[in-house]
């Protein structure tokens, strides 16, 4: 049986919805960030990256929300989230969720993870100091270029929005008024009007 290793609130947010979007039958264990759960030896075997999410799998375990989501979406065909046949249109959503998780993800973990990137504290307050405004950038052009509505590629939901979904909800804590982009807050109301939405959130917080 699949195994997700999740987080509440994080980016593990995305592949928790496309499961159960999916209708997949699967086992979902909590990590304690708290307790640095992620770090625990018994968690380095599963995921020597010490992150979330990671999904367990009977050929073995799966790390990179993209890839975990693409994972999803191919092995649950004829579901919300399975993906198109169409080359273009498949690259669409793999153009967006790159972006996701290489530029946006990067510009919000600015805010508590900057001892990635520096050890000076000086150097890691001015790095948090952008936050707010890098996810603003970021947002804006999703609002602007990106996004086509009602769901992010278009008439069909797709893997896209339940990672869209979460970063959205990283707005406010990154000092950034998600009302400020009117499409993608409509979308994170329609989501939330979503079955498997509300499951994973009422479970997983
Ligand atoms: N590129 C990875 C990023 C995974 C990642 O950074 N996950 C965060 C939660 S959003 C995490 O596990 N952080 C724990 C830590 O840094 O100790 C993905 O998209 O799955």
């Amino acid at each position: 049986m699949l195994r997700l290793y999740f987080s509440p609130g994080s980016c593990s947010q995305a592949s928790h919805i496309a499961l159960e979007e999916a209708g997949a039958v699967y086992e979902a264990e909590r990590i304690d960030f708290a307790g640095q759960q992620q770090r625990s030896e018994e968690f380095l075997r599963f995921n020597p990256k010490g992150r979330v999410p990671a999904l367990v799998t009977e050929r073995g375990i799966i790390t990179e929300s993209p890839a975990i989501l693409t994972y999803i979406g191919q092995r649950f065909a004829g579901t919300p989230v399975s993906l198109p046949q169409d080359p273009f249109e498949f690259a669409r959503i793999q153009s967006f969720n790159a972006y996701l998780c290489s530029t946006v993800h990067v510009a919000h973990a600015h805010k508590r993870r900057g001892s990635r990137w520096a050890d000076d504290p000086a150097v890691i307050e001015a790095m948090t100091l952008k936050v707010a405004s890098n996810m603003s950038d970021c947002f804006e052009l999703i609002e602007t270029t990106m996004f086509t509505g009602p769901w992010v590629m278009g008439e069909t939901y797709s893997i896209a929005d339940p990672y869209l979904l979460t970063f959205t909800g990283w707005l406010e804590g990154d000092g950034v008024d998600p009302r400020r982009f009117p499409k993608v807050y409509a979308h994170s109301q329609r989501m939330a009007e979503r079955l498997a939405v509300q499951k994973v959130l009422s479970t997983a917080g």
